[in-house]
């Protein structure tokens, strides 16, 4: 079968809950990805900070075959031999003493909410099921019901209301708007330390900072969604210590399995997450032995070959190399380690039509919100595949 034919059978039998671009993918190898007409591309989506590993990585995928050869699946009735030393390790890791292991980026950003919620009622004693959460414009936090309710992307959620109640929204980057937001029943703050989706939004600098000292005065739970920035995306582990600021709570996922499972977790201390008591919250897959051995391997990849590090070596080059390029069509660059936007003026004719360029020349790109191309390959690209690149994306930005 060739690339038209898988197209047409998607299109037949599938939802269109998707417009990808057309290619067909059947291997994965690192930075690069291969077609079934046998083409060859560089992923710079690296299915959104997914695989920053690197597809197919050997050591992950090598753990996936051990544990899969053992045992899959025990459920949370029973207890299994992956989920401690992942626990352990997630702690020595990232600094927080506990962590819940779920599935999907959406089901961890739900199960910190609930968290958030019970913490209110239980601690700051807000009155019960008057917990107002401050999240902000732009944001992406997952598709369930209570995610997009407070999404305020029309896509995401115009057509599957009724809504979540008690969430209030502010304009992201203003400190300030917090604070105004801020009531008694106020029980956290959620946000992403870059908006990933929202175009690579970059805070101003110190907004961290402010955010967590407000939370910390008005004894509110600061939340960072670093399913997207964290475990080395942006340069760092998580995107929060680029002002050294630690979160109450931090949620991750995508890159916490390297791409071969779903696997997220919320991250916390004990004083939140011990608030938990047994049969409250869970999931049939989460915490199972595969999904942990998988993590186990996928963390100790970015540990051995210091991604985060390469992330920020790697992504100041690539950003460097990006702003040189003379383009009527570029209006601004940024980005932070390998997480990077390059935003096209209003007048550019949205960023597909580039994106589409991009695929043509062998360089796998998508765009977010019309108006920027987001540039994110796995964190072990070198320097030489950017290079590489770098003349395909200079054509593409200079198209007509
Ligand atoms: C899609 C966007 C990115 C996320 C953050 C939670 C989640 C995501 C910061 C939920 C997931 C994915 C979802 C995927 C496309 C992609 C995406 F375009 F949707 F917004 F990356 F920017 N928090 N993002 O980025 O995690 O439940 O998906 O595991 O839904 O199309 P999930």
């Amino acid at each position: 079968m060739k690339t038209q034919d898988y197209i047409a059978l998607e299109e037949q039998y599938g939802a269109h809950n998707y417009h990808p671009l057309d290619v067909v993918i059947t291997r994965g190898d690192g930075v690069w990805v291969y077609d079934v007409d046998g083409k060859k591309y560089l992923d710079c989506l690296s299915a959104y900070s997914a695989v920053n590993q690197g597809h197919v990585h050997p050591k992950i995928l090598a753990a996936l075959v051990e544990q899969a050869g053992k045992v899959t699946l025990t459920s949370r009735a029973f207890r299994n031999d992956q989920l401690p030393l992942l626990y352990q390790e997630l702690s020595e890791l990232t600094g927080y003493e506990m962590s819940l292991p779920m599935n999907s980026g959406a089901e961890a950003v739900e199960t910190a909410l609930k968290i958030a919620r019970k913490w209110a009622y239980q601690v700051k004693k807000v009155p019960r099921h008057q917990a107002e959460i401050i999240t902000c414009a732009g944001n992406f936090h997952g598709r369930t019901i209570s995610t997009i309710s407070f999404s305020t992307e029309p896509l995401y959620r115009d057509d599957f209301g009724p809504f979540t109640p008690g969430f209030v929204t502010v304009p992201y980057g203003d400190a300030e708007a917090i604070a105004k937001a801020i009531t008694p029943n106020t029980a956290a703050v959620l946000l992403e330390p870059i908006q990933g989706e929202g175009g690579v939004i970059i805070p101003p600098k110190g907004y961290l900072q402010k955010v967590a000292e407000l939370c910390k005065r008005n004894n509110v739970l600061f939340i960072a969604d670093e399913i997207q920035t964290g475990l080395g995306r942006t340069g760092k582990l998580f995107a929060a210590q680029h002002e050294d600021v630690r979160p109450d709570v931090t949620v991750i996922g995508k890159a916490l399995a390297g791409g071969f499972y779903p696997v997220s977790a919320v991250l916390s201390d004990k004083e939140i997450l011990g608030l938990f008591t047994p049969g409250e919250h869970g999931s049939t897959f989460g915490g199972n032995p595969l999904a942990a051995a998988v993590a186990r391997a996928a963390l100790k990849v970015i540990v051995d070959e210091n991604l985060v590090q390469r992330s920020a070596e790697m992504g100041e080059y690539f950003v460097e190399q990006l702003s040189e390029i003379p383009s009527p069509h570029v209006k601004e660059v940024r980005g932070k380690g390998l997480l990077i936007g390059v935003e096209l003026n209003a007048n550019a004719g949205g960023a597909r039509r580039f994106c589409e360029a991009l695929q043509q020349k062998g360089i796998l790109a998508k765009e977010t919100h019309d108006r920027v191309i987001r540039f994110a390959p796995p964190l072990v690209i070198d320097k030489d595949t950017i290079d590489w690149a770098l003349p395909s994306i200079r054509a593409a930005l200079n198209m007509v």
